[in-house]
């Protein structure tokens, strides 16, 4: 928001608590509103810039989480229209999003921030932890042929942590959405459904479809309609899908990812095992680990700084709900992609080193004995080992700072050990 803007917060309460909204710096506030009252609307000129906060003025209200910061910035030419969020948790605002319905927009470079009360985690919560060996079978060397897929939008509330949960918005209520694969020269008729309780749009945008922005232009789904398109894979490769509906990052950040694997003619080379990971961050108004039901904080988004960092949606998902397991002599393969929104990943497994990549996802050339791959957002890589020694081997983003906010997962490797390959301690120990 820029000076000159003016703001219009239309608010209202789903409890019988009376709750306001008001902005002490620049004197202005809202009446009191409750489930009762209906909605209110406090409309006002941001004169100056600044960051102003806001809170509800009933006693207690504030301290138990009510609050939040207006930023205004200064005024700049073309400057776009703004809605002003306001989420304070059980507070709803009237209108139910600043998005737009459509054609994927990019985040607005200013905002509101958003602010919550601690809500309690949820009973309820459903695991939404992608099982990594939830792959499709190769396609080996069989002909193109026509394949039909249907994925279902869903909004779940989902354990991120232990103690901790959070609205996902899903395809097919996990996270990654579910792995697709087909070939070079297939027909792939794919429908996306969404369900009727859903409350927002969702749609797809497949990085493997040339045209239609990849789908996104024409799957913008309603709750409970469906929309089907056809597409021609003609790129081999490992690319990530995701929601394209307004705002995209905030879609994205939800959950709403996943990867369709492209083979080549002939399929890709046979592998003992093969696992299916992706990373993604989440922005939340708590700090990560808090003991809450953790509600999306729009001002971290656009400030690109997530509380949470996970492989396949949720804290623990790759080392307590599910674990990737091998033995000595095998080849793990991992389709590994980002689905971010927003942070690179330096993808690399501790005490393994990666005996093909497949930079980019692309199967034109790989690269062998590398320790550690960049894989963009929106971006994936291949990646092959064998493995020579049994042991824990633990998934990483190589920005360490992220395996303390979640970011990490185990392979576990069975099998002899054999000491010319390592043991503790001095040459002759062995
Ligand atoms: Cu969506």
């Amino acid at each position: 928001m820029q000076v000159g803007d003016t703001v219009e917060i239309a608010i209202a309460s789903k409890e019988g608590a009376e709750h306001d909204i008001t902005f002490p710096d620049l004197k202005v506030e809202s009446k009191r509103f409750s489930g009762a009252s209906g909605p209110t609307t406090l409309r006002f000129v941001a004169t100056r810039a600044g960051e102003f906060p806001y809170f509800c003025s009933v006693a207690g209200h504030k301290e138990a989480g009510m609050e939040g910061k207006l930023i205004v910035t200064a005024a700049a030419a073309q400057a776009p229209a703004q809605a002003a969020r306001g989420d304070m948790g059980g507070v709803e605002p009237a209108s139910a999003h600043g998005g737009m319905d459509g054609h994927a927009m990019p985040m607005p470079a200013v905002y509101t921030a958003s602010a919550a009360p601690a809500l309690p985690a949820k009973a309820d919560a459903i695991s939404i932890a992608g099982d990594p060996s939830a792959v499709p079978s190769p396609i080996g060397a069989r002909a193109p042929q026509t394949l039909k897929y249907r994925i279902e939008t869903d909004e779940v509330t989902g354990k991120l942590d232990n103690g901790t949960t959070f609205t996902y918005w899903t395809f097919d209520k996990q996270v990654p959405g579910p792995m697709l694969r087909a070939r070079v020269g297939d027909t792939v008729e794919l429908t996306l459904a969404n369900a009727p309780t859903s409350k927002m749009n969702h749609s797809i945008d497949l990085h493997a479809v040339m045209g239609g922005m990849g789908g996104g232009g024409d799957t913008q789904v309603a709750p409970g309609q469906q929309k089907t398109i056809t597409f021609k894979p003609m790129h081999p490769g490992l690319y990530v899908y995701h929601c394209a509906t307004p705002l995209v990052p905030e879609h994205i950040a939800a959950g709403m990812y996943g990867m369709i694997l492209i083979e080549p003619e002939g399929g890709l080379p046979k592998v003992d095992k093969e696992y299916y990971v992706m990373q993604g961050e989440i922005y939340t108004t708590k700090p990560f680990g808090t003991h809450v039901h953790q509600q999306v904080d729009m001002a971290k988004l656009s400030a690109e700084q997530p509380e949470y960092y996970v492989f396949n949606g949720a804290v623990g998902s790759l080392t307590k709900t599910h674990k990737l397991v091998a033995d000595v002599g095998q080849t793990v393969r991992v389709y590994f992609g980002v689905g971010g929104p927003n942070k690179i990943s330096s993808f690399h497994i501790i005490g393994g080193v990666f005996d093909t990549v497949y930079e980019g996802g692309s199967l034109s050339g790989v690269k062998h004995d590398v320790q550690t791959t960049i894989v963009p957002p929106g971006g994936a890589a291949i990646v092959e080992m064998k493995m020579q020694y049994p042991g824990k081997y633990m998934l990483v983003d190589h920005a360490l700072t992220r395996a303390g906010k979640g970011l990490v997962g185990l392979l576990e490797v069975g099998g002899k050990a054999d000491p010319a390959v390592y043991h503790v301690g001095s040459v002759q120990a062995q």
